[in-house]
């Protein structure tokens, strides 16, 4: 998130804090991304601000500063560190989330321990230089019927006018950057996303 706006990238996260998000990651990547002692403080910055508002702050890829901080869980894409030696060295305390792009890759998260997965691009993005290609939703159905107890977390393009389809899919959550760190008034944005989101999830549970 430091890297893609404009605007002092604390204050972004305090407006979407105030706004009413329910969890943080940190993904510090990209060819702008702080590193090392920056990184570590600009960290230890987005953290604070998590506790201030008692949500859990989750680091994308890097295990060893989400121990050095006790961050509340990790991330993990496909050619991060494997799952299991990632479980192992957070233990079973922290929250550990794995990006899938396919039902087989679903099911060695599962046995891999991990608490929820992430699936996307669901839509088009400009947030993730490596992005892959488009997803759709049809990859998440399929995972959610196999495996009805795994939390799925949609992701890519989402918008507050496309993101029913992601929970009619089987979608427990959404999670998104654009959205809120790339419009004018990111606390209104996550007001009306969240409002939005617990909407889609509650008719999602309607129609099961
Ligand atoms: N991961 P936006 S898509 C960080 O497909 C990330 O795994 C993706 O940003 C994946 O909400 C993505 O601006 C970027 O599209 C999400």
């Amino acid at each position: 998130m430091g890297s893609i706006n404009a605007k002092d990238p604390l204050r972004v996260l305090e407006a979407a804090l105030e706004g009413g998000i329910t969890c943080f990651q940190l993904r510090e990547k990209g060819s702008c991304a702080l590193q090392g002692k920056e990184k570590k403080a600009f960290a230890e910055s987005c953290q604070r601000l998590c506790y201030q508002f008692d949500v859990p702050f989750i680091i994308n890829d890097d295990v060893d500063l989400a121990l050095e901080l006790n961050a509340d869980g990790v991330h993990i894409g496909q050619d991060d560190a494997e799952a299991r030696s990632v479980r192992r060295r957070i233990g079973t305390s922290k929250v550990l989330g794995v990006s899938v792009h396919t039902v087989e890759e679903a099911k060695k998260a599962i046995e891999d321990g991990v608490d929820y997965v992430g699936m996307g691009p669901v839509y088009q993005t400009t947030s993730k230089e490596d992005a892959k290609s488009v997803a759709g939703t049809a990859v998440i159905k399929e995972v959610a019927t196999l495996y009805p107890d795994l939390p799925i977390v949609g992701i890519g393009g989402i918008t507050v006018d496309n993101g029913a389809p992601v929970f009619q899919a089987g979608a427990h959550g959404i999670s998104v950057i654009s959205a809120i760190a790339r419009v004018k008034n990111p606390k209104m944005a996550t007001e009306i996303l969240k409002e939005k989101a617990l909407q889609w999830r509650n008719e999602r549970s309607l129609v099961q």
